[in-house]
């Protein structure tokens, strides 16, 4: 079993059984004028881990492991955003409204595509899901059962919300979960903080923690 050190301690995985799910590092989270920036967050702090994602992306495919991307996004006509999402924050521009890189949260529109630096390449699951977890109304369980992984690496934004979204289903479906602390961001260095210690805490209560570096070399 390759072991790769962690906190609370160390993580194991049975070798070429783990899978890398990079949450929401589309343009509508990082980039301005997007979804972020819409419910009034200074979007600068996301865009600092874009090469740590992209080395942690690059260690997976080098060993030929899955790499699987979601994306948060509504379908054209709102039928799967509640409108209690779409009236969350009561900001000026909302989900499925103009913005300057289409219409906000929608997919097809060029603001939900992931980020140029971190594009999927064919053979990458991408997953559009309408939550905050990426389990919910998606195909990510099955995607997993069929790839026989148990084991399962997070990056991606925002590290309080979507990411331990779906680091607590993923829990409450039997994965175990480690989250790659510097590829993972908040607008809320304190949020950021707090959803580390708060994951590992209570002898790893919903799973583990470490750096990138310190995962690339047990990939392999
Ligand atoms: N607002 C915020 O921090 N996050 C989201 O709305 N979605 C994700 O985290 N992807």
């Amino acid at each position: 079993m390759p072991i790769i050190p962690a906190q609370p301690y160390a993580f194991e995985f049975p070798a070429g059984k783990l899978a890398l799910i990079v949450i929401d590092m589309q343009r509508d989270f990082v980039e301005p004028g997007g979804f972020g920036a819409a419910l009034g967050n200074d979007v600068s702090l996301l865009t600092a881990i874009i090469p740590t994602v992209a080395e942690l992306i690059a260690g997976f495919r080098k060993a030929g492991l899955p790499v699987i991307h979601t994306r948060e996004g509504h379908r054209a006509d709102l039928s799967d955003c509640p409108p209690s999402k779409r009236a969350r924050g009561k900001g000026s521009l909302t989900i499925g409204d103009s913005g300057p890189m289409g219409r906000i949260l929608v997919d097809g529109e060029p603001g939900n595509d992931i980020i140029p630096e971190l594009a999927p390449i064919a053979g990458e699951a991408v997953i559009l899901k309408p939550g905050k977890g990426a389990f919910y109304a998606t195909p990510l369980g099955d995607i997993l059962r069929r790839a026989g992984v148990n084991h399962l690496v997070f990056a991606g934004v925002t590290t309080e919300v979507c990411v331990q979204t779906t680091m607590r289903e993923a829990n409450d479906r039997g994965y175990e979960c480690l989250l790659a602390e510097d590829a993972t961001e908040s607008y809320f260095p304190e949020f950021k903080a707090a959803t580390l210690a708060m994951i590992r805490a209570q002898g790893g209560i919903v799973g583990w923690t470490t750096p990138v570096k310190t995962i690339l070399p047990h990939l392999a």
